[in-house]
């Protein structure tokens, strides 16, 4: 099902065409109305008159979150205020929040890009939508709003948290797509059960998640507890909010919303930009902003491009799922660990729930890394031996998996806090 057939389904050709215009004429905005453009352009002696082809897009600079912080608030504006219509921001867990702006067009745009996702993942005009993302400065609650709205589905602005009140609210108002974090999901799961209710008593049938990384496996847990499809949706305010790419009912990666933004996959060390296919930091590029068109922004976001042919019919090019980030990566003892390496270990044991916390700390010279994890409500927690042979199981698998020796402790069903947003997954006690 498509939103926007002619577009999604673009022949590449005239798709890299549309590109290529595009791009030219985001270059110019960006360089004669932002000084920030126009400064580091000048720097490397570059204009937009050098872009000739969509390749020449490698020797423009990148943008930086720092940047948009150093020019915070409006500074990275290409409009005067009385052409924004809203504002988002945010916050990012240092410094400065970052501000971003859309105009009038923009919001349609992006009011587009959603009514495409939602449709990838099979929602129509007759479906409730409980929109669990929360709304205000985060991107997540309206954005899919907007999306919905313009789709003519009905959407129920529930925004996160009071669980309770959302099972009994996706019961009474027959909801038929959920979308939130995958954390939350999997709390909505937990409270649904707790209330004595069943998935068959629910008229849920999928669910788009993002926001924060998951996996896989996470994936399974909630398509099994809430027997719906959960498609995952990628985004980024600094690039819109949600709707930049998004997976389609075949889950073999996100379509990239092409005809909007160019992405690039380049080695965060060396800024080097990667053959297609190879692991490394996500680079973007806006192509029709207005407000804030956004030159090789540099997500921190660790994916690769999938180049293939999908039996959707969507002729774009996907990205794998986002598997960590660049600032994410915890280095223990020189060995560099991603959350979502542990999660996949802890999902794989079917004692455990996919509720963990990894904390790390440092005793003198020598880091520490402790994963806590519930174990499920069938595995009795007074049986001292089967826990520790569980135990041990989940320490020689994530060891063997990661290198690094760790300590498991296995925590009472319930005692982790749940979100009801982003999950922090990692706590970082080391002051280095
Ligand atoms: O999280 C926009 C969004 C809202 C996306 C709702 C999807 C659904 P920010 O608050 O600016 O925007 O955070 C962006 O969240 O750089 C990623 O690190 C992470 N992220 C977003 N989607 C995914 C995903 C919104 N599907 C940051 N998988 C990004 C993994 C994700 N990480």
């Amino acid at each position: 099902m498509y939103w926007n057939q002619k577009f999604e389904c673009l022949p590449r050709e005239a798709l890299k065409n549309l590109q290529l215009e595009r791009l030219k004429q985001t270059l110019e905005r960006a360089y004669h109305n932002v000084p920030h453009y126009r400064n580091i352009m000048q720097q490397e002696s570059i204009e937009p008159k050098d872009l000739e082809s969509l390749e020449d897009l490698r020797k423009f600079p990148f943008t930086r979150k720092q940047d948009l912080r150093d020019n915070y608030p409006y500074g990275m504006f290409a409009v005067s205020l009385s052409e924004v219509v809203r504002i988002h921001s945010s916050s990012g867990t240092t410094g400065k929040p970052t501000v971003v702006g859309y105009t009038r067009n923009d919001l349609n745009t992006w009011s587009e890009l959603m009514a495409r996702a939602l449709m990838s993942a099979g929602v129509q005009k007759e479906d409730v939508i409980q929109n669990a993302y929360g709304y205000g400065l985060f991107t997540g609650g309206l954005g899919v709003h907007y999306g919905a709205e313009k789709i003519g589905a009905s959407i129920i602005p529930i925004s996160g948290g009071n669980t309770k009140r959302q099972v009994m609210i996706m019961k009474d108002y027959e909801s038929t797509i959920l979308t939130c974090t995958p954390s939350y999901a999997l709390f909505i799961a937990e409270v649904i059960k707790e209330m004595g209710l069943k998935p068959a008593d629910l008229k849920l049938k999928a669910g788009l998640f993002g926001a924060e990384p998951w996996s896989e496996n996470m994936r399974k847990e909630i398509e099994e507890k809430l027997e719906i499809l959960a498609i995952d949706i990628y985004g980024l305010s600094e690039i819109i909010g949600p709707g930049v790419a998004v997976e389609c009912k075949y889950k073999s990666g996100l379509h990239i919303m092409e005809d909007h933004f160019i992405v690039e996959v380049i080695n965060p060390k060396t800024g080097e930009v990667l053959p297609t296919g190879e692991k490394g930091e996500l680079v973007f590029t806006s192509l029709t902003k207005e407000a804030l068109p956004i030159i090789r922004y540099r997500t921190g976001d660790i994916s690769r491009i999938i180049n293939e042919k999908c039996d959707c019919g969507r002729t774009s090019i996907k990205i794998g799922r986002i598997e960590g980030r660049t600032d994410d990566m915890i280095i223990i003892r020189g060995v560099n660990v991603f959350p979502s390496q542990i999660e996949h270990v802890l999902l794989e044991i079917e004692e455990v729930e996919p509720n963990y916390q990894i904390i790390v700390d440092r005793e003198g010279q020598l880091d520490n890394l402790e994963v806590q994890v519930e174990v499920s409500e069938k595995t009795f927690f007074d049986e001292v031996k089967r826990l520790e042979s569980l135990n041990k199981k989940i320490r020689n698998e994530i060891e063997s998996l990661l290198g690094v020796s760790v300590r498991v402790k296995l925590v009472e069903p319930k005692t982790i806090t749940r979100s009801e947003g982003k999950a922090k997954r990692v706590i970082d006690k080391r002051k280095i």
